[in-house]
Parts: C-alpha cells; sequence; structure tokens
C-alpha cells in the first residue's frame, strides 16, 4: 500500500504503538501520512489526535510531525522533539514519563490502555508473518503482540542480512516470570525475528529513506575535561581494586559527553578491552570496536550517524557477531543491570551538594526529554556515574544547586558525580561529606563561595537543607537571568 493508504487503518482517538529507539529504526512514512491526514480532518472540522508509545525519542518524520498537526492526544516515555516538548510544556499533550525498561510491561499489564495499531519498521516481512526490523527494537515485539492491526514499513535501506542482529524476548508476567538468562552481554537468549500473525498486518508499504539522526557537536574543551575525568577515575578504581581487573559492561547515556567519555576510555589503554550492555549503541562504540577496543556491543539501537550505519551495513561480516540488539525491557534491565555489575554513566541537568540529580525538568517546571533509561541503570548498575558541565548558558546557571528543583535520582543510587573540574566521590559519605566533596571537586569556581556559605547556614539535622532558601539559586535565574546574583540573606 502506499502510506496515505495504510494511515486510513489509523482512526481517531486510537492508541498507536510505534518501533524504533531513537531516529533509529523508527518507521518515518506513515506517520508524516497520518499527520497529514490529521490536518485534513482537523480542516474539515473533525477531531483527530491519537495517543503515542515509543520506544524513546524518534525522528521528526514521527514525533516532530505529529505534534505540528496536533495530532498528539498522549505520549509516552522520552522524546526529544523541539515541538513536541514545546506541546507537552504548554500542556496540550499529555505526557507521562516512564523508566523505558517499564514501559512494554505496563502495556502487558494493560495499565496504559489498549494498543490498537502498531506500526514498525522492517528490512524483511514474510507471508508467515516473519518481521526482521531495521536498527532499532524499542517496544516493537510487544506492540506487534498486543496491537489488532500491524503496519509494517518495509525499508529497503537496510538490508535483509540484518536477520540475525536482534535477540527477541518478552519475559513472562508474574507469577511465572522467570531470571532472564543473560549471565554476560553476549548472550542470546531470544529470536531474530518476531513472529506475528499474518492476517493482523494491515499494510506493508515499501521505503527507502534514511534514518534521521542528528550529527554530534565537536567535542570542546569542557566535554573533553570530563570524558578524561571519567576515563582517569575509572583507571584509579581499578588500582584500587574496586573494579575487576577483566573490568565490567558499560552503560553510556546519549550525546556529545557520553560519545567523549566513551572515545577516552578508548584512547587510555590502562582500561582493558570491555564490553558494552547498553541502549544506544553510539558512534563512538563501534568507533572503538573497528580499533578492537570494544569486544561486543548489547543495545536497544544502532543510534549512529548515517556515515557509520552505511560502514556498518557495508561490512556486517565483522559486525554482526559483536552487535545484539535487544527490545529496551531487556536492554534496560534492572535484574540484568544488577547481574551484570554495570558501570553506568548518565548526564544531570542538575544536581544538589547532597547528591540528588534532575535529569529532566529545567527549573523544576519545563520538561526537557524524560528520564529514558537513566533511572533503570542509575539504580541497578555496580557504580552509577553521573556527568554534568559544571554551568550552563555561558555561567548564569551553576549545575549543581542547594536543592534540585525535580528529583530522577536520589542520593541513594548516586555513587559518582563528575564535572570537567573533577571527581566527586559520594559512596559511604554522610549528607555533609557529600556536600564537602560535591563543592571542593565539581562547582565551578565562580560558584564555590556561595554554596560553601548554603552549607555553613547553621541549619541543624542530619541533611541541612534550609527550607526557606534552598532556592536561592532558581529565584536569581527566574528575578534576574543568572544565578551569581543568589542571596542568602
Ligand atoms: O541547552 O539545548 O539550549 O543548548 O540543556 O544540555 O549540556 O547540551 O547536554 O544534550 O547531553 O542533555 C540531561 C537533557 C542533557 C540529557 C540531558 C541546557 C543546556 C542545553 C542540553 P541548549 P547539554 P545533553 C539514556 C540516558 C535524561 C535521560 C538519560 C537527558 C541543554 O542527557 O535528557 O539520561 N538525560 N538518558 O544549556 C537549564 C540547567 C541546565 C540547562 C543544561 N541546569 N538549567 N538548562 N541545560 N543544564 C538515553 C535514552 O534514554 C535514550
Amino acid at each position: 500500500m502506499t502510506a496515505e493508504e495504510a494511515a486510513l487503518s489509523v482512526n481517531h482517538d486510537e492508541h498507536v504503538g510505534f518501533g524504533g529507539f531513537t531516529p533509529a529504526g523508527c518507521p518515518k512514512v506513515v506517520p508524516k501520512a497520518i499527520a497529514r491526514r490529521a490536518m485534513e480532518e482537523h480542516a474539515k472540522g473533525h477531531p483527530f489526535r491519537i495517543g503515542m508509545f515509543t520506544g524513546a525519542s524518534s525522528g521528526d518524520s514521527l514525533d516532530g510531525e505529529l505534534a505540528r498537526s496536533k495530532a498528539v492526544k498522549f505520549r509516552t516515555p522520552y522524546q526529544s522533539s523541539k515541538d513536541l516538548r514545546a506541546l507537552l510544556n504548554a500542556r496540550e499533550t499529555d505526557y507521562f514519563d516512564l523508566h523505558l525498561s517499564e514501559l512494554a510491561q505496563n502495556l502487558r499489564y494493560g495499565f496504559l490502555g489498549k494498543v490498537d495499531v502498531a506500526i514498525v519498521e522492517a528490512c524483511e516481512v514474510t507471508e508467515n508473518g516473519e518481521i526482521v526490523l531495521t536498527c532499532g527494537v524499542g517496544i516493537a515485539p510487544t506492540i506487534c503482540r498486543l496491537a489488532d492491526k500491524i503496519i509494517v514499513e518495509l525499508n529497503h535501506r537496510h538490508p535483509a542480512e540484518l536477520r540475525g542482529m536482534h535477540d527477541i524476548y518478552e519475559p513472562t508476567d508474574p507469577p511465572y516470570r522467570r531470571e532472564i538468562p543473560i549471565y554476560t552481554p553476549s548472550d542470546r537468549i531470544g529470536e531474530a525475528i518476531i513472529k506475528v500473525n499474518p492476517s493482523k498486518i494491515a499494510a506493508v508499504v515499501e521505503t527507502d529513506v534514511p534514518n534521521e539522526g542528528s550529527p554530534f557537536a565537536p567535542l570542546d574543551e569542557v566535554t573533553m575535561a570530563i570524558g578524561r575525568n571519567v576515563a582517569d577515575f575509572l583507571v584509579y578504581e581499578m588500582k584500587a581494586g574496586r573494579l575487576p581487573k577483566e573490568f565490567v559492561p558499560l552503560q553510556s547515556g546519549v550525546g556529545n559527553v557520553a560519545n567523549a567519555v566513551l572515545g577516552c576510555m578508548g584512547e587510555n589503554k590502562a582500561i582493558p578491552v570491555f564490553n558494552v550492555y547498553t541502549e544506544v549503541i553510539q558512534d563512538a562504540v563501534i568507533k572503538l570496536m573497528e580499533e578492537g577496543r570494544v569486544r561486543f556491543a548489547s543495545g536497544c539501537s544502532l543510534t549512529v550517524s548515517n556515515a557509520v550505519i552505511d560502514k556498518i551495513y557495508a561490512d556486517l561480516s565483522f559486525f554482526k557477531d559483536k552487535v545484539l540488539l535487544r527490545p529496551q525491557e531487556i536492554s534496560n534491565n534492572p535484574e540484568v543491570a544488577r547481574r551484570l555489575g554495570l558501570i553506568t554513566i548518565n548526564t544531570a541537568l542538575e544536581a544538589d551538594i547532597f547528591g540528588n540529580i534532575n535529569s529532566t525538568h529545567v527549573s523544576g517546571t519545563r520538561m526537557m526529554n524524560g528520564i529514558g533509561g537513566s533511572g533503570d541503570f542509575t539504580r541497578s548498575g555496580m557504580l552509577s556515574i553521573f556527568t554534568t558541565p559544571s554551568t550552563a548558558k555561558d555561567g548564569k546557571i551553576s549545575s549543581i544547586v542547594p536543592m534540585v528543583s525535580h528529583l530522577d535520582h536520589s542520593e541513594h543510587s548516586v555513587k559518582i558525580l563528575i564535572t570537567e573540574y573533577g571527581v566527586a566521590d559520594l559512596r559511604g559519605k554522610s549528607p555533609v561529606q557529600r556536600a564537602q566533596t560535591i563543592i571542593d571537586n565539581c562547582v565551578h569556581p565562580d560558584y564555590k563561595p556561595l554554596l560553601k556559605e548554603y552549607l555553613a547556614l547553621g541549619v541543624k539535622g542530619h541533611t541541612p537543607q534550609d527550607l526557606r532558601r534552598c532556592f536561592a539559586f532558581h529565584e536569581a535565574l527566574a528575578t534576574g537571568g543568572d544565578m551569581h546574583n543568589a542571596r542568602f540573606s
């Protein structure tokens, strides 16, 4: 069918699940056609809005187009589209943020209503209902099983030889669930394909469109310094005997800092060849694999630039036994993260001096992207690290404040905080000791005197938060546009 014909299978008020994870492997032409359909219906005065379940963020053809056509009734989980973000913050679209590992099981438990239609991108679909996904898995296996109708975008950019790179596995639900039998990142536990009843496939739309990834910004000094601090810290931990000499698998978040961290770890030859057990496999992992520094990568998507995806496809025989793509329920599974003893590295928007992290809300109110997988990994990893540049917006914002304006990861889960200035090891420290370590090692010099003054206000109790003054930094930002002007008296 054409995308327009396929879009007629999606009706107003229905709940649609999309395959893929980040722009990798997301459907592209059918969402655009749904967006056009929504605008046509709106022009006729008819309502047309859908509920959306995705793996994580997606491409502009999906979140961007549907947001701009005002076709999104609700959306979960992580997103990073500028246009969708504006709708969520205007509360025109209902958004609920969720740990990525939980979405598939919440759908199965029926917590989020029905999945009417599943739309997935595939490199192969057979007459007996075998679907081979492309470079992102997300929630595809679950939505294909739960949905009444399935629309497949058969994208010829992705070779059918990808068959074998996926490991499709859905756990049984309680009270019958057993352990997920992954004991090392390369363990294969499921199928190479999603198998569905072919009568549910309402449409196959042939396409030939590339992924819609955004390129990485060139690495700057701050990002590189954070990367080096992480790599040096891990070497120090190994020498101190707190990390095994064989090393443990690594999870790293999305973005420039994550890419820089991986690059620095690859360069630091005191770190042995390592495995990756993560959600997004980025460019840096592929480069390290080619250099022999990364042995194996298990993830939910190949979120790589188009040049790198072309390189992988041109040399599939090299990469195919070094990469496994799994559903996010497995790539981000807390049980597996705890068993494998992951080193987890995620980015904070804001940290407080006591070690709490805000990953999602700017100034406590405006949703940035969502918690993504950071909670899945942080709570369950062996060594949970957060990185952040010490300041934002040309230094007018200190990323380290007296109290976070929104809490995503609490002091109980966060073990290490790293900025371009250094490393704060929070393990085994009381709240005041944590505050002293963070101020001494991580805070920008401009903000050190202010945070020391806050800590010395003389508040009694285990955690000396002054509830009248703990948001003085945010107040100074809101009133004068600069946290330097924060005052405690
Ligand atoms: O603003 O975009 O206007 O330049 O926030 O900040 O430093 O470029 O960092 O792109 O890595 O994003 C936490 C949002 C960081 C991301 C977050 C402003 C800053 C800039 C972006 P501009 P940077 P990044 C698994 C891991 C949660 C999910 C997660 C994220 C913009 O990493 O969404 O960890 N994480 N997933 O200027 C106001 C502050 C600020 C601030 C930075 N304190 N106040 N603005 N900014 N700090 C991945 C998945 O789940 C797929």
